[in-house]
């Protein structure tokens, strides 16, 4: 069967080898923080400095990592794809933007970042949005309201994530859904597979090794990201 319309799903795993820490470190502790800790708007409104460090940290080193082949290897195929493909990721850094800014994406192309993106803020009173590449100041005011903060554009837990309609038009249409480099713990995101599977499609798990949802996929690809996805979109170019 040729592939037409085509939703790819990644996670933490295909930044690692830009240098970017996934979430669950051995210790199950995120950079040293409980997730409730740092990732839920509690945690804001309990120590918006200690959050909104966090998110410094993160945001800063976005300047020393750089995408890898697994992020150009889906900037080749977006480039070359014919059909429709809807690349969602649960990531906040902008590998993937920076993969397909080199490599200019075919027209049936599209990129949702559905728990944000670490170089935006937006305003707690009108939700606006803006691009914020520097820090973030404990109560930073927001030039969109006057008594309004700016936060990190994040979706934390307990929040909605972003572009859900979009992301279940495209698994309900698509006929190849492949998760590359995620747990598969977080939710709706590991509901996907299940989506895609409902809607006939052929699912693919690329991941450094089995997760606990690998019986939920048709196929298993296990190894580094940056061996197997150029691989696998070799493999799906030659058809
Ligand atoms: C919501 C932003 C509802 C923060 C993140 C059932 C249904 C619905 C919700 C829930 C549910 N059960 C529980 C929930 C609540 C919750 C949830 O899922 N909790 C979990 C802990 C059980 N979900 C939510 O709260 C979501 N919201 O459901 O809202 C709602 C309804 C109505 C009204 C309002 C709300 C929101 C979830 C979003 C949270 N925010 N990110 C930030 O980044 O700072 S999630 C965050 O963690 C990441 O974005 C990412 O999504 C997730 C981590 O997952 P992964 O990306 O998979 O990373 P991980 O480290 O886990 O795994 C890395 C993988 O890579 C591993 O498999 C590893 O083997 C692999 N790997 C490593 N190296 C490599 C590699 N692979 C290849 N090559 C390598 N080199």
């Amino acid at each position: 069967m040729t592939a037409r319309n085509l939703v790819i799903l990644t996670g933490a795993g295909i930044s690692a080898e830009s240098g970017v820490p996934t979430f669950r470190a051995d210790d199950g502790l995120w950079m040293g923080h409980r997730i409730e800790d740092v990732a839920t708007p509690e945690a804001f409104a309990r120590d918006p400095a200690l959050v909104q460090d966090f998110y410094n940290r993160r945001r800063r080193q976005l300047a020393e990592v750089r995408p890898n082949a697994a992020h150009h290897a889906l900037a080749d195929l977006a480039a070359r794809w014919e059909g429709d493909f809807l690349l969602v990721t649960q990531n906040v850094d902008d590998l993937h933007d920076r993969a397909h800014a080199e490599t200019p994406p075919a027209a049936g192309f599209e990129l949702v970042h559905m728990h944000g993106e670490l170089l935006k803020a937006h305003c707690t009173r009108t939700g606006r949005v803006c691009d914020w590449p520097g820090d973030l100041a404990p109560q930073e005011p927001s030039p969109h309201h006057p008594s309004g903060r700016l936060r990190p554009h994040i979706v934390w837990f307990g929040e909605m994530p972003l572009h859900m309609e979009r992301i279940n038009a495209a698994i309900a249409a698509c006929d190849l859904f492949v998760a590359i480099g995620t747990s598969g713990e977080v939710y709706p995101a590991a509901g996907f597979v299940q989506q895609a599977r409902l809607a006939g499609a052929r699912t693919v798990e690329i991941n450094l090794a089995p997760t606990s949802g690998r019986r939920l996929f048709d196929e298993g690809v296990y190894g580094p990201a940056t061996q197997m996805v150029p691989a696998f979109v070799h493999n799906l170019m030659a058809g």
